[in-house]
């Protein structure tokens, strides 16, 4: 199959057959005198400029990067001497949420890239592509499967399905990119060969110690394992009345002896929630069920923790587990497909939201993030959502990077044309304030329409067992998560809960996830808060339109596929936004009865 290769020219192989080999092929490909200076095995680079000559050192994988890292500095034009790379995080991984049947849970880009039919099934040709545009943004691993591993996908790891997953690996290798396989806590049971998953059963520590002999005698660098555990009707450690650390640390120790992590993740929650209860709080969660077991895991276990409490929102507050655990590992997961964010039509630039969160300064030695590529010809079905993934690599390798810069970056990789270089940018920097503002500002959340999660449904999570209120009624709206409230605010430090805590500092993007706020209660800028919610769906509706309006202006000046790919999509977004606008009015209208001040069009 012939596909678009995001921000990589695209060029022939041989294929390398080590990772030495790929860095040379890419410098020689860049047309330019360079030298390789090869120490050690990290991933951090010096490129020195030495007349007309590039100087390169680092180890393999960091002459690798160094490479590619070169290509866009040429690109770009960007003058220097010398540049000193070394990665922000150690593993900087992308999840797959891709089903054995070939649909990915959440994708919005086409069918798997790995699976089809209940079968391994790969184009090996595409797969050498791929490993190579990972590592060109630094990326080095890469998790293939769903976290929700049912029959089949839990044969994954026997005899019969791993011949194929050792090819894949071989393939990956020469870029620096390694497997993780997501697999089921409960896989000796579901693959009928004990009656128990008890993590401190010496039966089931042993049939894991030979299973990962198994799979390592296959994959000798597989990095690890993901695993959902107790999570949305997964099967955990609390079916047998043990904890996370006992489930952890069962893969843990039989992982030890190949050098393998377990990313455990932290999305543990009570997903059968009674809407009445207004104490239970979902937030609370993964905080409740961790911090009491730090110093518990072993050295190998990583902690993936969603970089919000709640899940993948427009806005939500960092997670009050990153960084709070002293003595376990973590890694954050943020999420690149746009599950909550537009989903691939609505443009949505995220490095501009990854950004905040890491602002909060917290530390983590591993990053992971849920994909958005699957096999659309260009990889991300909306061409401009490749920004998102490469903004991702680009944030997992140097978490300082700015958006404005990694935007500028990309631009600058996909488009020949200045004009449509500085517009392309403005739009992507622009697009995270304007879906905030015609979906769910001031943190607000969960406004979607249930399983899509695309398009406004005011009430379509409000009487459900996940836990996701708003709990608008005729006076206010939001969750008082304040000490007086559900106490969420009480799992961060307290200088940081005494600011969510009172009404008056909790910043204002955040005011209805912290506080239940009275609608005539007058915020920064003098309005009402219902004449706020009005504004921003008006302000976000017309954002929408001139995101259309800046595109048009770019015919002729972009290819013409890419246009018409992202014209087609903009004119989605605008009547996605016109939904949003006016059905969150017509909602609060009708709850309040409060007209818009400037005698807007609100739906009766
Ligand atoms: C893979 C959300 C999504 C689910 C996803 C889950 C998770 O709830 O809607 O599709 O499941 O997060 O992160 O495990």
């Amino acid at each position: 199959m012939n596909f678009h290769n995001c921000w990589l020219k695209k060029r022939s192989f041989p294929y390398p057959s080590t990772v030495r080999e790929a860095a040379e092929a890419e410098l020689s490909n860049l047309g330019v005198p360079f030298k390789i200076y090869i120490n050690g095995n990290g991933d951090g680079f010096t490129i020195s400029k030495n007349g007309n000559e590039y100087q390169i050192s680092g180890g393999e994988t960091g002459a690798l990067y160094a490479a590619f890292r070169l290509g866009v500095l040429l690109n770009n034009k960007t003058d220097f001497t010398q540049i000193n790379e070394a990665p922000s995080y150690e593993n900087r991984i992308i999840n797959h949420w891709d089903n054995f049947n070939g649909n990915i849970e959440r994708g919005y880009s086409g069918k798997s890239l790995f699976f089809d039919d209940n079968e391994i099934d790969y184009d090996e040709n595409r797969m050498r592509h791929y490993a190579r545009m990972l590592a060109s943004v630094g990326l080095n691993a890469v998790a293939i499967n769903n976290v929700n591993v049912s029959l089949p996908a839990v044969k994954l790891i026997t005899g019969e399905k791993l011949p194929r997953l050792a090819k894949l690996a071989e393939i990956f290798k020469p870029y620096g990119v390694r497997l993780i396989l997501s697999i089921n806590y409960a896989s000796p049971v579901m693959l009928g060969e004990l009656d128990t998953a008890d993590p401190c059963d010496p039966r089931v520590a042993d049939w894991w110690k030979k299973r990962f002999d198994i799979i390592y005698s296959y994959i000798p660098n597989l990095l690890g394992v993901l695993v959902k555990a107790d999570s949305e009707n997964q099967p955990g450690p609390f079916s047998y009345g043990r904890d996370h650390a006992d489930g952890a640390n069962l893969f843990a120790k039989a992982l030890a002896p190949h050098g393998g992590y377990v990313f455990w993740r932290c999305f543990v929650y009570n997903c059968k929630q009674n809407w009445r209860d207004t104490k239970t709080d979902r937030p609370k969660f993964p905080y409740d069920n961790f911090m009491p077991l730090d110093g518990r895991f072993d050295e190998n276990v990583v902690l993936q923790i969603k970089n919000g409490p709640y899940d993948f929102q427009i806005r939500e507050p960092v997670s009050p587990l990153l960084g709070a655990m002293k003595q376990t590992t973590q890694a954050v997961e943020f999420q690149i497909a746009q599950e909550y964010t537009g989903q691939q039509i609505d443009l949505c630039f995220l490095p501009t939201l990854w950004r905040e969160v890491l602002d909060t300064g917290f530390k983590v030695k591993h990053i992971a993030a849920v994909t958005n590529t699957g096999n659309d010809f260009n990889w991300t079905g909306n061409y401009l959502a490749a920004a998102n993934l490469y903004g991702y690599g680009r944030l997992a390798w140097d978490s300082s990077l700015s958006p404005e810069s990694i935007a500028a970056e990309w631009c600058g990789l996909m488009f020949e044309d200045a004009d449509a270089r500085a517009a392309v940018k403005k739009m992507l920097l622009d697009s995270r304030e304007i879906y905030e503002n015609y979906t769910t500002p001031l943190g607000m959340g969960w406004f979607v329409t249930p399983h899509t999660h695309y398009g406004p449904d005011p009430l379509g999570y409000e009487f459900s067992l996940w836990g996701t209120y708003h709990r608008a009624d005729r006076e206010a709206v939001g969750i008082d998560r304040s000490s007086r409230g559900t106490g969420y605010t009480r799992q961060y430090p307290p200088e940081v809960a005494a600011v969510y805590d009172n009404i008056d500092t909790c910043p204002e993007e955040l005011l209805l996830f912290f506080h239940r706020v009275a609608y005539n209660h007058v915020l920064k800028n003098g309005k009402t808060l219902i004449q706020y919610l009005y504004d921003s769906h008006f302000k976000g509706a017309e954002g929408a339109e001139r995101l259309l309006k800046a595109w048009e202006a770019l015919e002729g000046r972009v290819p013409g596929e890419i246009y018409k790919n992202v014209l087609e999509r903009l004119h989605k977004q605008v009547k996605n936004a016109y939904e949003w606008r006016d059905v969150f009015n017509t909602f609060f209208y009708r709850l309040t009865g409060e007209s818009d001040g400037l005698g807007r069009l609100i739906y009766k």
